[in-house]
């Protein structure tokens, strides 16, 4: 086969007279800002005026010459990766086709459309805005209210339609690569490799899908470069395997499987796909506790620690892999071994699995489909299941595919009858997820494990959202309202949902938000708070736990920190009960634009206060601390003064596969950190387990004015530490810790006359990365490394400065 790229310069002609250039793959908002004729969307509430623009048609054009090879062949097609979303496709003028589905990969017959020099190609896209709600006239359809309506009749990415954390920017165009392929010499369609494992042995199995006749060389070539002949559909045994492990357990070795095509002594098509050598399953086990739901990879079950993800741009064509590099390394720094790609966006492109496999960030992914119901007609079933198959084949072999997942929350949403559900919705769900998707992933994909929605406990509409089996979205902490101590009442089997909002830092606000409407309740702060009643929220959960902050840049920290521990309460019960409960997986990892929400790293690649608490309660060994004190025994001041029990309970958590020994140190200390009273233990914690230390019980302390430290240390080294408060912040006397530093190299070194909580390091000039952030210490020095930007006008603050 032979491609010629359609990608690079096209024009840009909509229904109301506008025209423009720009670059494909691309898209109206690319283009129209490219050229300068509307401003940033993301600023302000420019929004609202480049929704409105949506309301129009518009058609993408370029010229593209054709050599006399191509204009001589027989078979010829227009591949497209991406059309965003109703298209008809014209070529030279006369009408090859329609596309109706955005996650689907499209071709076109072009044999005989085409001549020898200059041809032309228009693409006409039919208004997102107009289409959806002209569908829903026809055929009410109910949906989450976040987003527009008429949404779920579109294949397209349900969040360029709104959401409770995205703005209202429903792109079109031609959003992945476009060009034509001569097919008179063979090509492969596809190369699918399958492994088995046995008694520690693995074997290949690569079968390769082709066009036409032509000789098939395959070859899979090891970590170190070694070539291995394989037989196309032939199983292999590979000598000495070299297993693929999720980050913090073991290596990334990866294969690469290469076929070549070859007709007449020439090589005419290659495909690679690199593969790792690993099993994946979910293992589900009835126990005392319900029943079990938990990653085994390669025969042992581990602990799923990450974030669900979101697409990274309302403009497609800015998500490029330099900056999901940047985004992914952020979770292995803090420690992830998984990441869920969340049902509402779009299947993400290669080079996000890529990294997946190198970075060893396990792939929970969902098929997109999210909060809404959905009719399933004839023409809708076969758009799905083309497009299932797309998208099953092109993802199949990455190592780091966990499992697939039918849907966003609609299993559980089906069943309480949201989105005017009724039965004929729910024998729509069951058929889609639990009829289509496993007939086309049996056919495709049977190796992978298949959950169908999430949350779920199996499906069939039997407790969706069970706390004792399955997956668990827990939304009564935020959503609820309920104070963030409510997690530790429950043992959830696995959490793929909880979240917490927070706003962004304050040069992301400068990003949208003139100074004079840097108020959390302005006009402009507001569009870029997108889930109603969420700064209430904010301010609920703030009065619970910090005094009342003076300023501005006060409150975003604090509005961090809140959303840091809240999360961190939820993580650390879990793995201290790691057995019962086998993934904390929090909503959400990242942002579609600069916005107030759950995310833990900003939509410019900030991290938040959460970001940096994730490396600590994320690291494989961590010490944490079930604390009982004021906020859980009696958590209003007025109520009936009552003797309070202030004890404490230590654990260690050991996610790795090496037991290990080594001591814990705790103190009692008094505010200015003078200790009180202090113990250490020697002890040994299993692998792959957590241990837990008696209780330490602080009857006679000053909860107002005594905290505790805590560390584990193995060879005087410290592995983990921290420090717990017997009282919310806002009542403990906290004295000045009077913060200083220096600078040696890429070093900083903290000074703090008095316990200092949440030290937060910041530089109004420059984005920084270090080792720590937002830590707790106690008088003394403590030293950081600058892991990224210049650390240049350093500002330091802690809770003692929320006031
Ligand atoms: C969930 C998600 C999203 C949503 C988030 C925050 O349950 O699945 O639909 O954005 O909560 O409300």
């Amino acid at each position: 086969m032979k491609q010629y790229q359609l990608d690079g310069r096209w024009k840009l002609d909509t229904s109301k007279g506008v025209s423009c250039y720009g670059m494909i793959p691309g898209s109206v908002y690319s283009f129209l800002l490219g050229e300068g004729i509307i401003p940033d969307p993301y600023y302000r509430d420019n929004e609202l005026a480049a929704l409105e623009l949506m309301d129009q048609d518009f058609c993408f054009s370029r010229e593209f010459s054709v050599d006399p090879e191509l204009a001589r062949a027989k078979n010829v097609v227009l591949h497209c990766e991406g059309l965003d979303t109703i298209c008809e496709i014209f070529i030279n003028g006369e009408k090859i086709g329609l596309s109706n589905n955005m996650h689907r990969i499209w071709e076109y017959d072009l044999s005989h459309r085409i001549h020898e020099g200059n041809n032309r190609i228009q693409i006409q896209i039919a208004s997102p805005t107009r289409w959806i709600q002209e569908a829903y006239d026809k055929d009410f359809i109910g949906s989450d209210q976040h987003a527009m309506r008429g949404f779920p009749h579109m294949r397209k990415a349900h969040c360029m339609f709104g959401w409770d954390w995205g703005p209202r920017l429903p792109d079109a165009g031609i959003w992945r690569s476009i060009s034509i392929i001569n097919l008179d010499t063979p090509r492969i369609e596809d190369l699918y490799i399958r492994q088995k494992h046995h008694n520690g042995k693995v074997f290949l199995t690569a079968k390769v899908e082709q066009s036409g006749k032509a000789g098939c060389e395959i070859t899979v070539t090891t970590p170190q470069g070694n070539p291995i002949p394989l037989q196309n559909g032939q199983e292999m045994e590979i000598a000495d395997p070299q297993l693929w492990w999720p980050n913090g357990y073991g290596e990334q070795p990866l294969y690469e499987v290469t076929a070549v095509l070859t007709e007449n002594g020439q090589e005419v098509d290659r495909k690679s796909r690199r593969i790792g050598l690993r099993t994946m399953a979910i293992s589900r086990n009835k126990d005392r506790y319900g029943e079990s739901f938990a990653h085994e990879v390669n025969g042992k079950q581990i602990f799923a620690m990450g974030a669900d993800y979101i697409p990274e741009d309302n403009l497609l064509s800015r998500v490029t892999k330099e900056r999901t590099k940047l985004l992914l390394e952020s979770c292995v720094e803090a420690h992830f071994n998984i990441i869920r790609v969340w049902g509402g966006g779009y299947y993400p492109d290669d080079f996000f699995f890529d990294l997946c496999d190198e970075l060893g960030l396990m792939v929970w992914m969902d098929f997109m489909f999210s909060c809404a119901n959905y009719h399933l007609t004839p023409e809708f079933e076969k758009n799905i299941r083309a497009e299932f198959i797309d998208n099953v084949k092109k993802i199949r072999c990455h190592p780091s595919l966990g499992l697939w997942c039918g849907n966003n929350e609609m299993e559980m949403f089906q069943d309480q009858g949201e989105y005017d559900g009724n039965y004929k919705t729910k024998r729509d769900y069951i058929r889609m997820f639990e009829h289509i998707i496993p007939e086309v992933l049996r056919e495709y994909d049977p190796d992978t494990y298949y959950w169908p929605a999430s949350p779920s406990s199996g499906g069939s509409f039997d407790h969706p959202n069970a706390p004792d089996r399955g997956d668990v979205h827990y939304w009564e902490v935020w959503h609820g309202g309920v104070p963030f101590t409510e997690y530790r009442k429950y043992l959830f089997r696995y959490v793929s949902e909880f979240g917490f909002q927070s706003f962004p830092e304050k040069k992301t606000i400068d990003t949208f938000a003139l100074p004079e409407e840097q108020n959390i309740f302005s006009r402009v702060m507001e569009m870029h708070q997108r889930n109603e009643g969420a700064n209430g929220k904010i301010m609920n959960y703030l009065s619970q736990t910090y005094l009342y902050p003076s300023d501005f840049k006060m409150l975003l920290y604090a509005s961090q920190l809140l959303q840091a521990e809240a999360i961190r309460y939820g993580v650390e019960h879990w793995r201290r009960n790691r057995g019962v409960c086998m993934g904390a997986v929090y909503w959400q990892l990242n942002d579609i634009w600069p916005v107030a929400s759950w995310s833990s790293i900003d939509y410019y690649g900030r991290w938040k206060a959460l970001h940096y608490f994730a490396k600590r309660f994320f690291a494989p060994i961590m010490i944490s601390c079930e604390e009982i004190g004021e906020t859980t025994n009696r958590p209003a001041v007025v109520m009936q003064p009552s003797e309070i029990e202030t004890s404490a309970r230590l654990n260690i958590a050991n996610e790795t596969f090496e037991d290990i020994e080594g001591t814990v140190h705790w103190e009692l200390r008094d505010h200015s950190s003078k200790v009180l009273q202090q113990g250490c233990e020697r002890i040994a914690v299993p692998a792959l387990s957590s241990h837990w230390l008696e209780k330490i019980d602080f009857a006679q302390t000053d909860f107002l004015q005594n905290y505790l430290s805590f560390s584990f240390e193995k060879d005087r080294k410290v592995l983990s530490e921290g420090t717990v408060l017997f009282t919310a912040p806002k009542h403990f006397c906290f004295l000045d810790p009077e913060l200083s530093y220096t600078i040696e190299k890429n070093l900083i070194k903290i000074k703090a006359s008095n316990y200092a909580k949440n030290v937060w390091i910041s530089s109004p000039d420059s984005d920084l990365i270090l080792s720590d952030n937002f830590f707790d210490m106690n008088a003394g020095e403590k030293t950081i490394q600058i892991l990224s930007g210049k650390p240049e006008a350093l500002e330091l603050h802690s809770v003692y400065d929320i006031k």
